[in-house]
């Protein structure tokens, strides 16, 4: 080794052993906040209620207006409720059209990749649970986006390797317009295709109603 080569070697150890002190600590927290990320990822046909869903959780309140949405939107919000504040680094909301299927399986082959897998994931599928009641065709449908995502999402949670599972949930909108009997009848006809379900009422729903059943465990 010539003589530079062991000044070289000697200056790489002494910035080292000056800087350890700073560039650990921040590799750590590095570390750890990537670990903390949360994703809230929507999915679900065109007016379910998905950009009502974020305008709720976001402090603007219900609306009674529809605007579609054309394409894949991301979204960082800080949601606060009571005493919570919960920050969700992307939240991911997308166009119900049927011509923009291709760019939601895009957005869930992304977030339901490996590279996402020590984040915390949660996959909501929005319904108009008063369609899913009136029309036999939609429910058909709906039933059939639940029992794909349900396969999928199960055989990704399944993988010995995956450090955090994807959490599932299936939220109802139009609440206002069911008796309490007629609305537990349609959840429970989902809970038995094995994903947790709440219909809610959006038009007075506040977010700490609708947070724990977002984040919350699944059971
Ligand atoms: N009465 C009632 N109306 C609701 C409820 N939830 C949503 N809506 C209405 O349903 C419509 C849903 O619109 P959006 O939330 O924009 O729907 P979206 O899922 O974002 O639709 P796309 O962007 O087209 O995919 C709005 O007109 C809301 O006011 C509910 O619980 N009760
Ligand atoms: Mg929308």
């Amino acid at each position: 080794m010539g003589f530079w080569d062991k000044v070289g070697e000697i200056a790489t150890i002494v910035v080292f052993v000056i800087f350890s002190p700073i560039l650990v600590p921040i590799a750590l927290i590095a570390v750890w906040l990537e670990g903390k990320e949360n994703i809230i990822a929507l999915d679900g046909k065109s007016m379910s209620g998905k950009d009502t869903l974020i305008n709720i959780l976001s402090g603007k309140g219900f609306t009674k207006k529809h605007k579609a949405t054309p394409d894949n939107q991301m979204l960082k919000m800080e949601i606060k409720y009571g005493n919570t504040e919960f920050a969700v680094t992307e939240f991911h909301n997308v166009s119900g059209a049927d011509k923009a299927n291709n760019q939601k399986a895009e957005l869930r082959k992304k977030i339901f990749s490996d590279e996402y897998s020590n984040k915390n994931i949660y996959f909501i599928y929005l319904f108009d649970a008063k369609l899913y009641r009136d029309n036999p065709k939609e429910k058909k449908d709906i039933q059939a986006d639940i029992k794909a995502f349900l396969k999928q999402i199960n055989s990704i949670n399944s993988k010995p390797a995956r450090e955090k599972k994807i959490n599932f949930k299936v939220l109802g909108t139009r609440g206002d317009e069911f008796t309490k009997k007629d609305k537990e009848n349609i959840e429970n006809q989902i809970r038995e295709l094995g994903v947790e379900c709440e219909i809610f009422d959006m038009t007075k729903t506040k977010t700490e109603h609708l947070m724990p059943f977002i984040i919350g465990e699944q059971k």
